[in-house]
């Protein structure tokens, strides 16, 4: 464990790997590893990715980590995919291979699903484990729609939203939620016909202003990749959003707590002799549900 730990702190790729699994897969050993770690943590941020498969999110990310790598940052990727067994980052890491980006860019995914925020569990602490690893700026990319990027979004400082003119995108987007949890939205693939309408359609939904950008790119032309950067690294800047930091704490903590709470509720619930009789009182009719339920609660919490 120990050297795990100094491997992890050395910043070597074998560690942080062997690492991020054991905290992915959740684990005995997750725990120590981020308590080891974790005054060693604090400085990288995080950017989270979202769109609708084959909207560009891999090309995009790639060109964006080799030009804040080219700015000084020490670059990270990470793709969230619950529905893929492998870990390594095989798909994602091919594509950023093909761009031939610095091998001091670590890439990675990640297949945690379980319990209800268990992937932005997982997510934080392996942010922790490359931020403690000398990594300061993280790029997330959520695979698939809906309900894991909401919760993604949720674990991030800043979030990104891209659209893709070759689908009905705005109108999928809006369904999924996904136009509420944007900082900045990119409509990806300006060099196809349709990103000029899109972009329109989604400036009028989104309101274009200095909260909310929408920008047009290219990952394949490699236009307005510079824009967006700048756009990006005067966000990490901000302090509001570096404040964004306490929220996504209180969220952690709170969701933490609640699973204790869950498990061990549960341990008492199945085990209490009470509970048995209770069920046979409601069906002779003697007591109804709620109450007893509400009742039964009660005396557990206390
Ligand atoms: N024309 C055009 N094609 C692009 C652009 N960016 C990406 N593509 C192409 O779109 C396809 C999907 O790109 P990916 O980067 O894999 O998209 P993704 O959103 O990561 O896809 P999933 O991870 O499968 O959801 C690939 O064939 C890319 O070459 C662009 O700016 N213009
Ligand atoms: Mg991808």
């Amino acid at each position: 464990m120990s050297g795990l730990v100094d491997g992890i702190l050395k910043g070597e790729k074998r560690s942080i790997s062997r690492a991020i699994s054991i905290v992915d897969n959740n684990e005995p050993d997750s725990a120590e590893i981020i308590h080891k770690i974790f005054k060693k943590t604090g400085n990288a941020r995080t950017i989270g990715f979202t769109g609708s498969a084959g909207s560009g999110k891999s090309t995009l990310i790639g060109r964006l980590a080799a030009e804040f790598h080219s700015l000084g940052y020490k670059v990270a990727i990470i793709a969230v995919d619950p529905s893929s067994p492998i870990t390594g980052g095989a798909l994602l890491g091919d594509r950023v291979r093909m761009m031939s980006i610095s091998d001091e860019i670590y890439v990675r995914s990640m297949a945690s699903r379980g319990a209800e925020g268990g992937v932005s569990r997982s997510l934080r602490n392996v942010v922790r484990i490359l931020d403690a690893a000398g990594y300061n700026l993280i790029l997330v990319e959520s695979v698939g729609a809906g309900q894991l990027e909401i919760e993604i979004s949720k674990a991030v400082n800043i979030t990104v939203v891209i659209f893709n003119p070759q689908t009905g995108d705005s109108i999928q987007a809006i369904k999924a939620g996904l136009t509420e949890i944007g900082d900045i939205y990119v409509i990806n693939k300006s060099d196809l016909e349709g990103s000029t309408i899109l972009y329109n359609i989604i400036s009028d939904l989104i309101g274009n202003n200095d909260n909310k950008l929408v920008l047009k790119c290219s990952a394949k032309m490699q236009e307005g990749i510079k824009e967006l950067t700048k756009s990006l690294v005067k966000l990490l800047d901000d302090e509001k959003y570096q404040l964004r930091e306490r929220s996504i704490l209180e969220n952690e903590l709170r969701d933490m707590i609640l699973n204790v709470i869950k498990e061990k509720s549960i341990e008492k619930i199945m085990n209490s002799e009470e509970y048995k009789k209770l069920v046979s009182r409601i069906l002779k009719k003697e007591v109804e549900p709620y109450n007893a339920a509400l009742n039964f609660a009660k005396k557990i919490i206390v």
